[in-house]
């Protein structure tokens, strides 16, 4: 059934590292052999074997109307041939930049870079050239990409691959970045308190996504943004994940609470590489050129990125209904796994929050990284392996989110299901 990927995963490891180029692909805590896929369109995704899967990455979150979307692909076709790359100022720059501020709320200025991670990692330098100070709180569990002050207690590889302390991270580094369990705001308080005038930032993933799915409980993200203004920190949403996926205008508008600064991933590029921060004009202006806190990227703006990411972006602002459907979906995906969960009599916990969705094997509610951590993954394992073989294709690790597209059919969740209520008896008590 994995012939060919498990001789491309022999050759693989021989010239990348684990034979994959981002650690949670390996398959590393689930076993078995990453599946390496050839193409994908709509729901679907296809290896090089030929099996078939039901897709709930849609590569971590951004393939929000399925893959390769006819829209997204001849827009990339006609702009590739204008020239891959300028590193010179285009028009589609700027009519991306103001797509988001029409899109997001409390954006007044917006810079493009390549990746989630140099959103997060420019963002909190932003935060501390504005602020003039020094340390950040990030929560546990929560990953911003990899840059040094985020790989600390961080969630998604670092926590599927359980590791305590990133070698290279110098401790001088880590010791700017205090950390706080989400979902306890008295912690926050207290760091705060024990730091008084030296926090720069709270960066937050406002529903997080990699320790699986955890939603914000009442009134935690509201106490962040008060303790934010009292306290003249920087308030950062980290929305790699949540951006324009929980709502046009993402975790803010959906939640309804201001963040000063706001990050991007893949999102905004359809799926290219791309990534965006945010925010206030008064804090924005702090970048060079116009400041001097210091960022900058040739592949900052591409062109292809931008047209795809514009053309899909353009698409769930003119038809925001697909927020509606996706979230019914999820929803119809949770009651029909519910059912299945609930006959198979072990514990379970089920997170979600419009299409973004996950399962804990865990007898205790799922809110922050301890809890997260206590679910039984070895259930997890069994379950994405059954699910697999079944022609589901789930994140890789229990520390992940699902994510919908709204390419999913009725036929495509009720088979998943189907395929839930089977696995299950396979994984057994
Ligand atoms: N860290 C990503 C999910 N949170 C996984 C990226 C990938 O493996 O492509």
């Amino acid at each position: 059934m994995y012939t060919r990927s498990k001789e491309l995963f022999e050759r693989a490891q021989k010239s990348i590292p684990g034979g994959v180029n981002s650690p949670v692909r390996a398959f590393r805590s689930v076993g078995g052999t990453p599946v390496f896929m050839k193409s994908a369109k709509g729901a679907y995704l296809y290896d090089v074997d030929g099996n078939r899967y039901i897709d709930y990455i849609a590569s971590w979150g951004p393939m929000i109307l399925g893959h390769a979307w006819d829209p997204v692909v001849k827009a990339i076709q006609e702009y590739a041939g204008y020239s891959t790359s300028f590193g010179a100022p285009t028009e589609l720059e700027i009519g991306m930049a103001e797509l988001i501020k029409s899109m997001v709320p409390n954006v007044d200025l917006v810079r493009m870079v390549s990746s989630g991670t140099e959103a997060c990692m420019s963002a909190i330098r932003l935060a501390r050239g504005y602020t003039g100070r020094n340390k950040i709180i990030k929560f546990e569990g929560h990953y911003h990409g990899h840059a040094d002050p985020f790989l600390v207690k961080a969630g998604s590889g670092v926590a599927t691959f359980n590791i305590q302390t990133v070698p290279g991270v110098t401790p001088g580094v880590a010791q700017d970045t205090l950390t706080a369990a989400y979902n306890d705001p008295e912690g926050v308080r207290q760091l705060v308190a024990t730091h008084p005038g030296q926090i720069a930032a709270i960066i937050v993933e406002p529903v997080a996504g990699n320790m699986g799915c955890i939603l914000p409980s009442a009134g935690f993200l509201e106490g962040l943004r008060s303790l934010c203004d009292r306290e003249g920190i920087v308030f950062i949403f980290d929305e790699v994940m949540t951006g324009f996926r929980l709502a046009p205008g993402g975790a803010q508008e959906r939640l309804g609470i201001r963040a000063d600064l706001v990050t991007y991933g893949k999102v905004i590029g359809g799926g290219m590489p791309v990534g965006a921060f945010g925010g206030r004009k008064e804090i924005m202006e702090h970048i060079a050129p116009l400041g001097s806190v210091y960022q900058a990227g040739t592949l900052s703006g591409n062109p292809i990125a931008m047209i795809a990411g514009f053309t899909m972006l353009n698409e769930l602002k003119n038809n925001p209904s697909v927020y509606k459907e996706l979230e019914a979906k999820t929803i119809y995906l949770r009651d029909g796994l519910d059912k299945v969960f609930r006959a198979w009599g072990q514990p379970y916990r089920i997170n979600q929050l419009g299409s973004m969705i996950s399962v804990h094997f865990s007898d205790h509610p799922v809110v922050d990284f301890t809890s997260a951590s206590g679910a039984n993954n070895q259930r997890f394992k069994g379950f994405f392996h059954s699910m697999l073989k079944r022609g589901v294709y789930l994140p890789p690790s229990a520390f992940e989110s699902w994510f919908l597209n709204n390419a999913l059919s009725t036929t495509d969740l009720d088979a998943t299901i189907a395929a839930a209520g089977e696995s299950l008896r396979e994984v057994g008590e």
